[in-house]
């Protein structure tokens, strides 16, 4: 499938050798060259010329559709009139401005922002947060992380030790110590073809219980879920699940952190899942969406009490030691003030609400295809679950996103689970692009 408008923008492709590439078969790739030279909307285009539907929105980020020019604006202006200031002891007005702008958007009573470049870095900073918190009001016994199996934080130490996805974990030796694990909620048998939120699992919560049991809830700090498992094969929450983990971190004053680098920003059809699923954590990280993929930046959203908690030592004294040399920088801040914008005015958090149904019931029809055993959807996150080629794990998803992405379609595979999370701007007539091209590579490979 070549597109017209994108023939002048044939690329000659560089050299490949330098470059270390991120979370990829490095030697495979090279091989097999797969470049993206341009984007716009809900497309991007190839080095070879080909258009390509973005059903994942870059990597779950690119929430507003790619090159928003309002956002384009925004940078390239910025760029001109500050290209960076410090973030230490001095300021920037976008950096306040931006700050307004989500905290007024985020859930009651999350009233302040605090910026990184990144969700590793978002995770890292809520988990120093709690940590510190805790010592501040003189409970500094409260040193224990609670993640969750299949949970993804990132790949910061903080991050790949509280997150549960083995691969991102065994090579890096005893990460941080004093962190324990829930269970994962998926069960395919109990709730397969789920549409929202399984019927099965709240109980599964409990399991915090006996993890409070054995450590005892003094040496506990903070349990950091994402509240829809995205890199993990899309993982929905069991109904009532969320709100069990709450009410167990609160009464033993354990804090809760939801990681909504994936949920935030429309995704799950409102603001925050915490939002949409009526369940209020202590802390919430975000990144991607934030500024809709255009420049690296995440936030960590805190309570009143808890930024009131930092700010009891002498005035004048530096009261959280964390930050980045790039905490807030100019042209992110610029970027996330233009995103925000254009959620809002373009009403996407809404749109992503009407149209969750019509993405559901797409999702929904690919059963009974060959090799699909879950469909599992909420918002405009969705997945389908594939029976994996026996001895070979992710070998058929894979192939099924070489076929659809040679047939102008890119999904993203995790383990042997497709999973999309198109652009908010999405039209329907793309998501029926995306399930046919779907599933037409089920019946081909
Ligand atoms: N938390 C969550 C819930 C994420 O999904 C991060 C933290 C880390 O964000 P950064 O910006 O440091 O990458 C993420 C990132 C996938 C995939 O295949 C998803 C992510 C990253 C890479 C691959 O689904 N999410």
């Amino acid at each position: 499938m070549t597109d017209n408008t994108a023939r002048n923008l044939e690329f000659d492709l560089p050299d490949l050798q330098a470059y270390w590439m991120p979370f990829t078969g490095n030697r495979a790739f090279k091989k097999q060259p797969r470049l993206i030279v341009r984007a716009e909307g809900v497309h991007f285009w190839t080095h070879d010329g080909k258009k390509v539907l973005d059903s994942i929105a870059g990597l779950w980020c690119c929430n507003a559709g790619h090159c928003h020019p309002k956002i384009v604006e925004a940078i390239q202006s910025q760029a001109e009139t500050l290209d960076y200031a410090t973030a230490f002891q001095l300021g920037h007005p976008k950096v306040f401005e931006l700050a307004n702008k989500l905290t007024g958007i985020a859930p009651d009573g999350f009233d302040y922002a605090f910026f990184v470049n990144s969700g590793s870095e978002a995770v890292d900073t809520a988990l120093k947060m709690a940590l510190a918190y805790h010592r501040i009001r003189g409970d500094g016994g409260r040193t224990r992380l609670i993640g969750r199996e299949r949970g993804y934080h990132g790949v910061g130490f903080g991050g790949i030790s509280v997150g549960g996805i083995s691969p991102n974990r065994k090579m890096f030796g005893a990460l941080v110590p004093g962190v324990d694990h829930l269970p994962h909620t998926h069960n395919i048998e109990r709730n397969a073809y789920s549409r929202g939120l399984p019927a099965w699992g709240a109980h599964l919560a409990d399991e915090l219980e006996n993890i409070v049991a054995l450590h005892d809830a003094s040496t506990i700090a903070a349990v950091i879920v994402e509240p829809i498992a995205g890199s993990a094969g899309v993982l929905i929450p069991p109904e009532g699940y969320l709100q069990r983990l709450r009410d167990i971190c609160d009464k033993h004053g354990i804090l809760l952190i939801f990681d909504e680098v994936i949920c935030g920003f429309g995704r799950t059809g409102d603001n925050f899942a915490a939002t949409r699923m009526g369940v209020s954590p202590d802390l919430i990280t975000t990144a991607k969406g934030l500024t809709s993929g255009t420049v690296p930046m995440g936030a960590v959203l805190a309570k009143g009490d808890i930024y009131d908690t930092f700010m009891t030592g002498p005035e004048g004294a530096i009261e959280f030691f964390h930050g980045y040399t790039y905490s807030g920088h100019p042209l992110a801040a610029a970027a996330a003030c233009a995103t925000l914008d254009v959620y809002e005015q373009e009403g996407l958090f809404e749109r992503a609400r009407s149209l969750e149904g019509y993405f559901e019931d797409g999702l929904h029809n690919l059963k009974g295809e060959r090799y699909v055993i879950d469909i599992r959807n909420f918002g405009l996150i969705g997945a389908v679950e594939l029976e994996p080629i026996d001895g070979q794990p992710t070998a058929r998803a894979i192939e099924l996103f070489r076929h659809c992405f040679d047939n102008g379609v890119s999904v993203r595979t995790t383990g042997d689970t497709v999973a999309f999370s198109p652009p908010l701007i999405i039209e329907k007539d793309q998501i029926d692009q995306i399930i046919d091209v779907v599933r037409n590579a089920l019946r081909a490979i």
